[in-house]
């Protein structure tokens, strides 16, 4: 078998040793001519025809279900004696393939089959605990953690009791919470919520943040009148002081508390504090900008010093930026990077400097002072007219990778909408869809654990609808689709850019991104693109759905979110020749009693399993192929394995046509259900896989292309033009799925960019390039000569997809074995003679049994469960390695593991071009 895309092996003196493979990879199979010479090893679950199974022998420790019982300790008890565990506690090295991990044994000739067998089983078994305890290590495998549950809603109409006395129209008012309070209620998102109850802070509170002078200060202003109440505000920057003003911003600052010990104490999962006055202006010692206390900034001292948290993100998207809450964090001595404290990026319009507050400290160039350096994290905004592409660029390019980075353990929200659209203020033109988005990818932090707090806003009607979508985020609604266009300007593209630049050198997940000394200049940005040549030019796109219309009622979360669909009868599709093929009955099974165990099956709704009808094979396959694997029903055991080695890495029973269409059938269900507004989202655990699986052919243990059906149908039953994402993880090249894609401009798949999925509002498409989106992450380096394009990880738009229609199909599950050190390789001969015959019988009894060649003497024998010559041969030769034709991998006696190793490669690119008829892919 040969992987697509091989990762590179490790080199330990002179062997090699594999990284983490899948089994697909490295796995032998070791076929018998017939089915009833397959032998049973420890623990495993033989199949046989019908379902029945056979089972005796005790389990082996890695193929026990991951139960609370089976934990670590349950591991190191199977272990061999006198074996030590391995390294523990969370400092333990991640099990991976680096050199050096493990010396190898010294070479040595082979001490006889059976004992050497004996000393690589056991040497293996304590290679796999260790392996696998260090790999469960990090997990928390309790069986069923509480989910913290419940979005919090604190409001007060006390909060309304006061108002500028000498400015009618100011434009910080009561009415901005009752008007949100009342779309609320409207939107039927009020029920919906956890009522926090309001609450004052103490002095004690506001001392966190501010200096005892200035409360007591902003305390006396309580009794004061209206013209010492003006006279006062005067003295400062935008503010109005009321009677009720400082009762008021305590009570703001409590409730922001309130809600945050809830989430902290997991008795919400989120929150919002609707709350007057803002606060993400006040300072230690000043009121400013309509603010008199900072309760963001007391709520994340308060997490700090209080509830002993290390890490608090504050993320302020507030169109003004939050010079108060900078000016709190960024020279605080608590800031460092021994112990992280608090990060705080804001977002907001700048204009060089010309608008409100107009400070240089408001620029990307203020990173934090001293230990806080780079804890500071600003994105000015040099033009108003922002639009959602801006905002969610500033996310994915700049916020979101810093965060993960951060890993904050609460992220708390200075929550303004004055950068929505309409805002006379902010002059930006952010969606209410728009806040859904933002909100929803902070959910992916600190274990969900977010808490907005209202700041500005003041188009009541642009304010009401952003609270009313960032708070449907918050209840775990699916965000309302954006608008296109979808493109960052250049203005934006240019800011965030600039940031980058600053903060790479805080942050290595920035430092990937190459940042443009002279991105200022479209001109350049363009040449340097023009140079690569390599951007193809657009294909047409029809420009399906009008545009959601503001109006529209925004989607709300279906009653049961998550489907799960699954059918025993997967299990029947097994390989006869090998019951140790990754590939196996079990995967499922297991799959399925963890979601069990876990309790996250009976939160899913079981959606009905189904076959996949002939007309719907025929989405994706060819009328010819889906016949052929027809006629493999009720085939005889001989019959079935010419049929399976017809393909590369394919094996089939009577059962695997009917599974294949179950496995297909049930993801289509899911389709059903999501499309169907029935469910959100759904799981299928499936089998056989289906993503290596072309329209003619099987390929690599896939039958039918179950995700690419599922695409086709999607929009078969859609019954209109429908953009379809297919993000294919496995750690193999889906290349089934793209060969069905690559010249379908409606599907887009992950590892290649084709058509931007964005048409203009217009009703014409985007020109180059092709996912605007991808332009500031290459942004050519026009420093070094050649300006590749190169791809990012693209985990931050991930964290835009989950609560959408979203599938996932097992084909992740393959067993993982672990590591093997080969010492034995010294002795390969480095180049095979020329024409080695892969059709070849056996040299010893003529049989043509599975053909395995002696990579010392190239002897071609049959294999260990035909008559077993393999197995004499090294027995009696001491020759350690041999080379199975099936697959074109090694298997070395002594160490009993499949190797690979650089001398392999002539003997290996020989084999496959005798056994395929062309070249083996790039292999390291
Ligand atoms: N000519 C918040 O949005 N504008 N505060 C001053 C002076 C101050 C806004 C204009 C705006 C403060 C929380
Ligand atoms: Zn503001």
């Amino acid at each position: 078998m040969v992987s697509p895309t091989p990762p590179s092996a490790h080199v330990q003196g002179n062997c090699v040793a594999q990284p983490r493979l899948p089994r697909a990879v490295r796995m032998v199979s070791l076929r018998a001519g017939q089915s009833d010479s397959i032998r049973q090893r420890p623990g495993e679950t033989i199949f046989l025809k019908g379902g029945e199974q056979v089972k005796p022998f005790p389990p082996h420790p890695d193929l026990q279900p991951l139960t609370p019982t089976c934990n670590p300790p349950c591991l190191a008890a199977a272990m061999p004696p006198g074996v030590s565990p391995g390294p523990e506690g969370p400092s333990a090295p991640a099990p991976s393939g680096r050199a050096g991990r493990r010396a190898p044994p010294p070479p040595r000739r082979s001490p006889g089959l059976p004992e050497a067998k004996r000393r690589g089983r056991a040497r293996r078994l304590h290679q796999e605990v260790a392996e696998l305890q260090d790999g469960l290590q990090h997990l928390d495998l309790a069986a069923e953690k509480p989910v913290p549950s419940g979005t919090g809603l604190a409001y007060d109409k006390e909060l309304t009791s006061f108002h500028c006395l000498w400015d009618k129209s100011f434009p910080e008012c009561p009415a901005r919470l009752t008007s949100i309070w009342t779309k609320l209620v409207e939107d039927g998102l009020v029920e919906r919520c956890v009522p926090v109850q309001a609450r004052l802070a103490t002095e004690e509170e506001i001392l966190l943040v501010h200096s005892p002078q200035f409360l007591a200060l902003m305390a006396s202003t309580a009794d004061m009148e209206e013209g010492k109440l003006r006279a006062l505000s005067d003295t400062y920057d935008s503010v109005y002081l009321h009677p009720n003003s400082y009762h008021c911003a305590r009570l703001a600052a409590g409730t922001v508390l309130a809600v945050v010990d809830k989430v902290l104490s997991g008795e919400l999962r989120n929150g919002l504090a609707l709350i007057r006055p803002p606060g993400h202006h006040a300072q230690r010692e000043r009121m400013e900008g309509y603010c008199l206390f900072n309760h963001v900034a007391i709520a994340a001292r308060h997490a700090r010093e209080r509830r002993g948290l290390q890490r608090v993100l504050i993320v302020d998207w507030d169109v003004h930026h939050g010079q108060g809450t900078q000016f709190i964090f960024e020279d605080d001595p608590r800031v460092s990077y021994n112990t992280p404290s608090v990060l705080y990026f804001s977002v907001h319009r700048y204009d060089n400097g010309a608008f409100w507050p107009h400070l240089p400290d408001s620029d990307s160039s203020a990173v934090g002072r001293g230990q806080g350096c780079g804890f500071t994290i600003n994105l000015p905004w040099n033009q108003p007219g922002m639009t959602d592409a801006d905002y969610i660029s500033a996310f994915l390019q700049l916020l979101l990778p810093v965060a993960f980075e951060f890993q904050p353990q609460l992220v708390l929200v200075a929550a303004g909408f004055d950068a929505a659209i309409g805002d006379p203020k902010g002059q930006m033109l952010v969606s209410p869809a728009c806040f859904a988005h933002l909100t929803h990818m902070l959910l992916a932090l600190a274990g969900g654990k977010v808490v907005l707090a209202l700041e500005g806003g003041y188009n009541l009607h642009s304010l009401t609808e952003g609270v009313s979508a960032a708070l449907g985020s918050l209840l775990g609604d699916p965000c309302p689709p954006l608008a296109g266009p979808a493109a960052p300007c250049p203005s934006a593209l240019q800011s965030i850019s600039k940031a980058l630049g600053i903060h790479a050198q805080f942050w290595p997940s920035l430092q990937h991104v190459e940042v443009s000394a002279l991105s200022t200049e479209d001109e350049g940005v363009e040449e340097a693109l023009g140079e690569t040549g390599g951007v193809p030019s657009p294909v047409e796109l029809p420009c399906p759905e009008a545009l959601p219309s503001l109006e529209a009622p925004p989607p709300r979360r279906p009653p049961a979110c998550t489907g799960l669909v699954y059918d025993e009868r997967m299990t029947q599709h097994y390989n006869m020749w090998d019951s140790q093929h990754p590939e196996r009955p079990q995967r499922v099974t297991r799959a399925l009693s963890r979601l069990q165990e876990l309790g996250l099956e009976r939160r899913c709704l079981r959606l009905p399993p189904r076959l996949a009808t002939e007309p719907e094979l025929l989405l994706c396959h060819s009328p010819e192929y889906v016949a052929r694997l027809r006629a493999t029903v009720g085939l005889r055991p001989r019959e079935l394995h010419r049929a399976g080695s017809r393909y590369n890495s394919v094996y089939m029973c009577g059962e695997s046509f009917e599974a294949a269409c179950l496995a297909a059938g049930c993801v289509l269900s899911a389709v059903d259900a999501v499309l169907a507004g029935q469910v959100q989202n759904a799981v299928a655990v499936v089998r056989p896989p289906g993503h290596h699986a072309e329209p003619d052919a099987a390929c690599g243990f896939c039958l039918f292309n179950s995700v690419a059906l599922a695409a086709r149908y999607a929009q078969q039953v859609a019954g209109r033009p429908l953009r379809v994402l297919i993000l294919d993880w496995d750690i193999h090249h889906g290349n089934g799925i793209q060969h069905i894609f690559e010249e379908d401009p409606r599907v887009a798949t992950t590892w290649q960019q084709q058509q931007s999925p964005w048409p203009r509002a217009s009703g014409h498409c985007w020109e180059t390039p092709h996912w605007p989106h991808l332009q500031s992450w290459h942004y050519p380096c026009l420093h070094t000569p050649s300006p590749v394009l190169s791809m990012p990880s693209a985990w931050p738009a991930l964290c835009t997809v989950p609560t959408g229609p979203a599938f996932v199909s097992m084909d992740a599950l393959y067993a993982v074995t672990p590591l093997s050190w080969c010492p034995h390789l010294s002795s390969v001969a480095p180049v095979p003679p020329a024409g080695l015959d892969i059709l070849a019988p056996c040299q010893k009894c003529g049989c043509q049994g599975e053909n395995w060649v002696c990579l010392t003497c190239y002897q071609v024998l049959c294999s260990r469960y035909v008559a077993g010559h393999m197995v004499a041969h090294g027995d009696a030769s001491g020759h350690p390695m041999v080379l199975s034709f099936a697959d074109l991998s090694a298997w070395c006696y002594d160490c009993e593991a499949y190797i690979h190793h650089p001398t392999l490669l002539p003997a290996k690119i020989l084999a496959h071009r005798l056994k395929f008829g062309n070249e083996l892919p790039a292999l390291l």
